[in-house]
C-alpha cells in the first residue's frame, strides 16, 4: 500500500460507501432483450470480430479491409471502408419502406408549438440543406460552426454537413461571443449556422448578436446562415443569408457520396478545467458503429414500438450521439424538446412523456435531483406507464437519486442504466444492460462488451476488488476520439501519458467486492483529508441519502490541521425546513454513513449550485468560495448569477 502522507500522489482512493440494494431486470424485458449475457463472452473471445459484426448493422458502400489499425495512440477503424452517415441515418430507412415512420416528435418550448418529422421529411430537409451548403461554397473537409437552439434545423444541419463530408462543430447556444469566436477560429470554420434566437424559460433569447460579435473578427467566415425562429429583430450584414430563402428553394434531391471510414465527422469542444478548449475529433465509421450498437443494446431499443427521449442539449456530446446519430442510425422515433423542464410549469417533462407515450427516457442526475427537490407530487400527476427503460448520464448518480428515479418516474418497474462515457469516448463505455444486469443504484457496473476498461492504481496496475484508483481503458474502441483538432501532442499528453499504453479518462473509480465499477468523479476533485483520498461523489451521495437533502456539492478547502477539509453546499428538498441545527444533523449523518473521516467541516445551505450547460457541478468555483478567493472564470456556467446567490449565503455559515 502507498504511504498515507498528505501531498503524496501515491494514494489509493478510500472506499467508503456501501450499497446493498440490487434491481434485477424485469422478466419480460430480459426474455426479449436485444443483447444477452453471451455478448460479453463473444466480445471477450474476439473483440475485433465483435465490432465488425456491429459495423455490419450499417450500410457500407465499400466494406473495410482491416478492422483496426492501431499505431498507439492513433487508431484507424474499419480501414478502407466507405459509407455515408446521412444515408445511414436517413435514406436507407426510407428505401426500406419506413419513410412514413416518425424520426422526431419536436416539442417547442411555447406550448402547442410542435412539429413532426418523418424519415421522408428528414430526407428532403437534409438534402435541401446539403444543396444549400454546396451553393454557399462549403466542400468536403470544410468546417462549419453551428450555433442553434434545440430546433429541427440543428440535426438537419449536422446531417447535411455529414452528407457532403463537411465537419461540423456545434457550439452550445449559451456560450458567449468570445467562446464562440475562439471555437470558430480554432477550427477555421468558413460558415456559421445560427438563428435569430431561441425560446428559453418562456421568453425569446437572442443568438444572432452573439454571432455578429464573434464573426466581426473572423474574416474566414464567408457566410452566416440564419434560421428564423423567434422573429425577433436582428441586424443584418452582407454575409448573412436566410434559411427560409436559401434552403427552402433548393432541390430536395441530393446524391450522397460515400466517405472514408476515417473521414472527420465532427469536432466538439470540451472546456476542460484549464487552458484553451480541446477540439475533440470524431470520425465516421467507428463512431457510427459504436453509437448505433450502444443505443440498441443499452436502451434495448425496439424501433417499431419505442418512443425514445434523450433530454440532453444537442450541443453536448450526449445529444450528438444519442439524439442524432445513434437513434437515427437505428431508425428510432425520438422526442426533441426545445426548452427547460420548468417552463411553463414543473411538470413539463412528465407532460411530454405522457403526450408522446415515451418508453425510454435518458436524462442527467442534475435533472433528477432537481425533480426530487421539486417534490414527488409533481410526476405523480401524470400517466407515465409507457416508460420501460430509464437512463442516466453526465455525473455519478447518487444511489438515492437513482432509487427516486426508478420509483417516482419508473413506477418501480423500469431498469435504470447508469451510463459512463465522455466526449472523448464518443459513445457509452460502461453501463448495465437492462435485460441482463442486476443493477446496483449508483454503479455503472461493467464495461460494455467489446470495451476493456479497468480501475488501476498509481502505477497502472489493476486494483483488486474492493480497491479504488483511476479509470483507464486498455484497448482502443471504435468511437474513440482520434486526436485533438490540430494538436496531436496535446492529445498524447492529455490522455496517453499518465499510464503506459492506456487511455487515462481523468475519473476516479472503485471496484467493489463483486468487481463492479463505481465512478467517483474527476480526479481533480478528489480531496485529501488527514492523509485519506476521499471522493467528492461519496460524500455527496451520503448527503443526498438524508431525507432533507435534494442536492449536494462537496469540495476540499485548505485546512491547517487536516491538509484539506470537506466543505459541503446543499440544496434542501422542497418540503424540508431549514432548521437551525440542520448543519449538525447533516454532519452527523455523513459521519454515520461513511465514517468520521468524511465528516464535513462546514455545511452551507444554498438555493442553487453552479453548473455547466450540460449540468455538471463546477466544484472549482465552490472551492474559490470555500477558500475565500474571488471566484474564477464563470463563462461556461449555465446561469452566471448563481455564484452571487451562493456568496450571499456565506457569512451565515461562518
Ligand atoms: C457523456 C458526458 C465526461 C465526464 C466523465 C465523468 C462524467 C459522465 C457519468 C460520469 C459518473 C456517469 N460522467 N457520465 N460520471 N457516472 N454515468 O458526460 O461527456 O460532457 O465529456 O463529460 O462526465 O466525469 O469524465 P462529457
Amino acid at each position: 500500500m502507498a504511504p498515507e502522507t498528505p501531498g503524496t500522489e501515491n494514494q489509493a482512493l478510500s472506499n467508503l460507501l456501501r450499497e446493498n440494494r440490487r434491481f434485477a431486470p424485469p422478466a419480460d424485458l430480459a426474455a426479449g432483450a436485444n443483447v444477452t449475457a453471451s455478448a460479453y463472452d463473444e466480445a471477450a473471445a474476439d473483440r475485433l470480430g465483435f465490432w465488425e459484426r456491429a459495423a455490419e448493422r450499417l450500410s457500407w458502400s465499400k466494406r473495410w479491409d482491416t478492422a483496426l489499425d492501431w499505431n498507439p495512440p492513433f487508431a484507424k477503424w474499419f480501414v478502407g471502408g466507405e459509407l455515408n452517415i446521412a444515408y445511414n441515418c436517413v435514406d436507407r430507412h426510407v428505401e426500406a419502406g419506413r419513410g412514413d415512420k416518425i424520426a422526431y416528435h419536436w416539442e417547442g418550448e411555447p406550448e402547442g408549438d410542435s412539429r413532426t418529422l418523418t424519415y421522408s421529411d428528414l430526407q428532403s430537409e437534409v438534402n435541401k440543406a446539403a444543396n444549400a451548403l454546396l451553393e454557399l461554397g462549403v466542400r468536403k473537409g470544410d468546417r462549419v460552426a453551428i450555433y442553434l437552439p434545440m430546433i429541427p434545423e440543428l440535426p438537419i444541419s449536422m446531417l447535411a454537413c455529414a452528407r457532403i463530408g463537411a465537419v461540423h462543430s456545434v457550439v452550445f447556444g449559451g456560450f458567449s461571443a468570445s467562446a464562440l469566436q475562439s471555437r470558430i477560429e480554432d477550427a477555421d470554420a468558413k460558415l456559421v449556422i445560427t438563428a435569430d434566437g431561441g425560446f428559453r424559460r418562456g421568453a425569446p433569447s437572442a443568438l444572432k448578436p452573439t454571432v455578429d460579435e464573434a464573426v466581426a473578427n473572423t474574416p474566414n467566415v464567408g457566410h452566416v446562415l440564419v434560421v428564423r425562429r423567434t422573429n425577433q429583430e436582428i441586424t443584418t450584414h452582407e454575409r448573412d443569408v436566410f434559411w427560409n430563402d436559401l434552403v427552402e428553394r433548393q432541390s430536395d434531391k441530393h446524391e450522397a457520396e460515400a466517405h472514408d471510414a476515417e473521414h472527420p465527422l465532427f469536432i466538439l469542444y470540451t472546456s476542460g478545467t484549464t487552458g484553451k478548449p480541446k477540439g475533440i475529433l470524431h470520425t465516421t465509421g467507428g463512431y457510427l458503429t459504436q453509437t448505433a450498437w450502444t443505443h440498441d443494446a443499452v436502451f434495448d431499443l425496439k424501433p417499431e414500438t419505442d418512443v425514445y427521449w434523450c433530454t440532453a442539449d444537442i450541443g453536448w456530446v450526449t445529444g450528438h450521439s444519442y439524439i442524432v446519430y445513434g437513434p437515427l442510425a437505428n431508425g428510432a422515433t425520438s422526442v426533441i424538446y426545445e426548452g427547460t423542464p420548468d417552463t411553463p410549469h414543473r411538470g413539463r417533462f412528465w407532460e411530454v412523456v405522457q403526450k408522446y407515450q415515451v418508453t425510454i427516457l435518458y436524462t442527467a442526475p442534475t435533472a433528477i435531483r432537481t425533480f426530487m427537490k421539486w417534490g414527488d407530487d409533481i410526476p405523480a400527476k401524470f400517466d407515465m406507464s409507457s416508460l420501460r427503460v430509464l437512463g442516466s448520464v453526465g455525473e455519478p448518480i447518487n444511489p438515492e437519486a437513482y432509487v427516486w428515479y426508478r420509483e417516482h418516474i419508473g413506477g418501480n418497474r423500469t431498469p435504470v442504466v447508469d451510463t459512463w462515457w465522455q466526449t472523448e469516448t464518443g459513445a457509452i463505455m460502461i453501463s448495465p444492460l437492462p435485460g441482463v444486469t442486476d443493477a446496483k443504484p449508483g454503479a455503472a457496473m461493467r464495461p460494455l462488451p467489446g470495451i476493456v476498461a479497468d480501475v488501476v492504481d498509481d502505477l497502472g496496475n489493476s486494483v483488486p476488488n474492493g480497491g479504488g484508483g483511476f479509470l483507464a481503458i486498455r484497448e482502443p474502441w471504435p468511437s474513440m476520439l482520434r486526436t485533438i483538432w490540430g494538436d496531436d501532442q496535446r492529445y498524447i499528453d492529455t490522455y496517453w501519458s499518465r499510464f503506459e499504453g492506456m487511455y487515462f479518462a481523468g475519473d476516479g473509480a472503485k471496484r467493489d467486492d463483486d468487481g463492479d465499477i463505481w465512478l467517483l468523479g474527476r480526479v481533480d476533485d478528489v480531496m485529501l483529508v488527514s492523509g485519506h483520498n476521499i471522493s467528492t461523489t461519496e460524500v455527496e451521495s451520503a448527503l443526498v441519502s438524508h431525507p432533507k437533502v435534494a442536492e449536494a456539492a462537496v469540495v476540499g478547502a485548505t485546512d491547517p490541521v487536516t491538509g484539506q477539509a470537506i466543505v459541503s453546499f446543499v440544496i434542501l428538498r422542497g418540503d424540508a425546513e431549514e432548521s437551525a441545527d440542520i448543519a449538525a444533523e447533516l454532519r452527523n449523518h455523513v459521519a454515520k454513513t461513511l465514517g468520521p473521516i468524511a465528516k464535513p467541516r462546514q455545511i452551507l445551505v444554498v438555493p442553487e449550485l453552479p453548473k455547466t450547460r450540460s449540468g455538471k457541478i463546477m466544484r472549482r468555483l465552490l472551492r474559490d468560495v470555500a477558500e475565500n478567493r474571488s471566484v474564477g472564470d464563470v463563462t461556461t456556467l449555465a446561469d452566471s448569477t448563481v455564484m452571487n446567490l451562493i456568496s450571499e449565503k456565506l457569512p451565515s455559515a461562518k
